[in-house]
C-alpha cells in the first residue's frame, strides 16, 4: 500500500455558517474561522474541509452556487479567504474546498442565460425536456421532496433538479460543461488549496433517455436513484477530470457518493486506476431508517450493533489494500454522532470517547465534524418555525400533509433526524449564544445545553472529550499501524462489544468497544495469542487485578491494547 499524507491525516469539517460569527450579524464567517485556527491546531487535525463558501442565494446554505469564483457576501471576501488559507498553511493545516458541480443555483449566469430561450448557447448546460402527457417528463422525485422537474413557463419545457428547484442539474454529457468545471477547479487549485470534497459526485451521469423509476410507493413521484446514482458515465467523467486536473496536483479528493457499494468505491479509489483518494459511503447512515420511507431522514428506528459491525467490516475488508476508506459518524447533513450512536444523557462523555476511538482506529481517514470533539448533541426545537434547513421544512410538510402524521409526531422524527441537529452554532463558551455570536438572535438558535457543553469547559477539564480526541490524533501520528494496519473483526457475535484487531508488520492492536449502557463480559477468543497487552488508550481508569482474558467492560467503555 502506498503511503500518502492524506491517508495519515485527520480531517476536521467546518460548516462556516455555524462555526464562529466575527462581526455580530448572527452568521458565521471566514474571519471567525481564522480566529479559531489556534484552537484547531491545539486539537491537532491536519486538514480542514470547508463546506461551500462561494456566492450563493442560500436556498440550501451554499450548496446552490451562483458564482464559483467568489465568496458568499455574508462570509467575507476573496481577500479574506486568501488570508484564511495562509493562516492554515502557516499552522501546517491543509485546506479542502467543497466542490458542488452536480448542479448550480438557478441564479448562476449560465442558468440565467439558459432559460432565456431554447437556442441560447447555454441551454445545453442543463437538462431540459418537454412535458410528457401534459405532465413532468418522468416520475422521479426530488431528493428534497416533490417532483425532480420544474416547468419553465417561458419555453414550456421542464428542467431537472435532483435537489431543490433552485439547484439545477448540470448536463455533464455536454463537453463544455466538463471543460468549465475543470477550469474552475484549476482556478482554486492554483490558489494553493489542497483538495476537494465533491458533492454528490456519483450523480453526474444519468441513464440515457431518463426513464421512469420503478414504482415503489403510492406517492406521485418515485425515488430515481437507480437512474442517477453511479450512472453509466461517472467513471469516464472522473477519469477525464483526473487526467486533465487532479493528476497535476498533490491533493486529497473525497467523493460524496450516496448509494455506492464497495465495488463502486474500489473503482473510484483504486490505488492505481481510481480517480479519487476516497469516498464517503452511506450504508451506516441508513441503519436507523425505515427503508420504505420516502427519505432516510423522514423515519426512524433503533439501529443494531450487528448491522454496524457487518457494514463497517465489509467496507474495511472490501477496500482493504485496494482502495481507501473515509471514516465518519456524522457531518452537516446528519444527526450528532453521540445522540445517534452513543448516549447523549448519562454516558455522554464516555460514549463520545468510545465513538472517537471507533473512528480513529478503523482503517481509513477519520473525519471530525465541528462540535463532535466536545460531544455536542442533537437539539429538540419545540416548533417547526425554529428549523431552517430546506429539507427539514419539506419533510415536515410532506409528513403532515401527505402522510397524515400529527405535527408532534413529525417533529419527533425530525428531532432525531433533522440536518439542523448538526447546524446549531458551535458552542464556544457559557456566555449568551454560546460565544458564537454577539447578535441577539443568530441565524439558527443555539442548543440550550451550551451552558455545560462548550469548548471553554472542555479545555479546562483534562479528562474532557476534547483531550481524548487530541490524544487519539497524536497516537495516529505516532503509530502507522493505526493508519495502514489490516483490519480484522473478532468476537463477531458479541451482542454489546465491537472488537477488532489491526495488524502491520508484526505490530498488533486490539480494539474493544462496549457499545452499550450496561456492563458487558469480554472473553477474548483463545485463538488470539499474546503474551502482554499494554493499554494504548481507554476512556475509564484501569481496574487493578483484572484477568487479562476475561473481564467486565463498563458502560460505553473503550480500550485499545498494543499486543506483544
Ligand atoms: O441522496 C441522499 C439520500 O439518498 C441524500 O442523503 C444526499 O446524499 C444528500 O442530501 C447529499 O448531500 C449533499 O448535497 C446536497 C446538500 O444539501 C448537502 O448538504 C450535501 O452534503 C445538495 O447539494
Ligand atoms: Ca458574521
Amino acid at each position: 500500500m502506498q503511503k500518502t499524507w492524506w491517508k495519515e491525516s485527520v480531517v476536521y469539517q467546518i460548516y462556516p455558517r455555524s462555526f464562529k460569527d466575527s462581526n455580530g450579524d448572527g452568521i458565521g464567517d471566514l474571519r471567525g474561522i481564522l480566529e479559531k485556527l489556534d484552537y484547531l491546531q491545539t486539537l491537532g487535525i491536519n486538514v480542514i474541509w470547508l463546506c461551500p463558501v462561494y456566492k450563493s442565494p442560500n436556498d440550501d446554505n451554499g450548496y446552490d452556487i451562483s458564482n464559483y469564483r467568489d465568496i458568499m457576501t455574508e462570509f467575507g471576501t476573496l481577500a479574506g479567504w486568501e488570508e484564511l488559507l495562509a493562516g492554515m498553511h502557516q499552522r501546517g493545516i491543509r485546506l479542502v474546498m467543497d466542490l458542488v458541480v452536480n448542479h448550480t443555483s438557478d441564479e448562476h449566469p449560465w442558468f440565467v442565460e439558459a432559460r432565456k430561450s431554447k437556442d441560447n448557447p447555454y441551454r445545453d448546460y442543463y437538462i431540459w425536456r418537454p412535458a410528457k402527457d401534459g405532465k413532468e417528463p418522468n416520475n422521479w422525485a426530488s431528493i428534497f421532496g416533490g417532483s425532480a422537474w420544474q416547468l419553465d413557463e417561458a419555453s414550456g419545457e421542464y428542467y431537472l433538479h435532483l435537489f431543490t428547484r433552485k439547484q439545477v442539474d448540470l448536463n455533464w454529457e455536454n463537453p463544455k460543461v466538463r471543460a468549465e468545471v475543470f477550469e474552475l477547479m484549476r482556478w482554486w487549485l492554483d490558489k494553493g488549496i489542497d483538495g476537494f470534497r465533491m458533492d454528490v459526485i456519483n450523480m453526474i451521469s444519468k441513464t440515457p433517455g431518463l426513464p421512469d423509476a420503478p414504482v415503489v410507493s403510492a406517492s406521485r413521484y418515485q425515488p430515481g436513484g437507480l437512474h442517477y446514482m453511479n450512472g453509466p458515465r461517472v467513471l469516464e467523467f472522473l477519469d477525464q477530470m483526473k487526467r486533465e486536473v487532479l493528476s497535476k496536483y498533490d491533493i486529497l479528493t473525497v467523493g460524496e457518493t450516496p448509494g455506492v457499494n464497495t465495488a463502486h468505491a474500489i473503482a473510484l479509489t483504486d490505488e492505481n486506476s481510481g480517480a479519487l483518494s476516497m469516498v464517503f459511503q452511506f450504508e451506516h447512515m441508513d441503519l436507523d431508517s425505515d427503508p420504505a420511507a420516502f427519505s432516510s431522514r423522514a423515519s426512524k428506528r433503533p439501529w443494531q450493533l450487528s448491522e454496524l459491525k457487518e457494514i463497517m467490516s465489509r467496507w474495511q475488508v472490501g477496500l482493504g489494500e485496494r482502495g481507501w476508506n473515509s471514516i465518519y459518524l456524522t457531518n452537516h447533513d446528519q444527526p450528532r454522532a453521540v445522540s445517534r450512536f452513543g448516549d447523549d444523557g448519562q454516558y455522554r462523555v464516555q460514549s463520545a470517547k468510545l465513538l472517537a476511538t471507533f473512528t480513529h482506529f478503523q482503517q481509513g481517514t477519520p473525519y471530525i465534524y465541528e462540535g463532535e470533539e466536545i460531544g455536542m448533541t442533537n437539539v429538540a426545537f419545540p416548533s417547526i418555525t425554529d428549523y431552517r434547513d430546506v429539507e427539514t421544512l419539506n419533510i415536515f410538510k410532506e409528513l403532515v400533509e401527505d402522510h397524515g402524521l400529527t405535527p408532534e409526531t413529525a417533529l419527533n422524527i425530525l428531532h432525531a433526524k433533522s440536518r439542523d441537529n448538526a447546524r446549531t452554532p458551535m458552542q464556544w463558551d457559557a456566555s449568551p449564544q454560546a460565544g458564537f455570536s454577539s447578535a441577539a438572535e443568530p441565524w439558527i438558535k443555539v442548543n440550550p445545553n451550551y451552558a455545560h457543553i462548550n469548548v471553554s469547559a472542555a479545555l479546562a477539564d483534562p479528562d474532557s472529550i476534547f483531550y481524548y480526541y487530541q490524544k487519539l490524533i497524536q497516537l495516529r501520528k505516532a503509530n502507522p499501524v493505526m493508519v495502514y494496519g489490516r483490519y480484522e473483526l473478532i468476537m463477531a457475535e458479541h451482542p454489546e462489544i465491537y472488537a477488532f484487531t489491526r495488524a502491520l508488520e508484526g505490530e498488533r492492536l486490539l480494539v474493544l468497544l462496549n457499545f452499550s449502557g450496561s456492563t458487558a463480559l469480554c472473553e477474548l477468543p483463545a485463538g488470539l495469542a499474546f503474551s502482554s497487552a499494554e493499554v494504548l488508550i481507554g476512556n475509564y481508569p484501569a481496574q487493578p487485578g483484572e484477568d487479562a482474558r476475561s473481564f467486565v467492560m463498563r458502560p460505553w467503555e473503550a480500550r485499545v491494547y498494543r499486543l506483544g
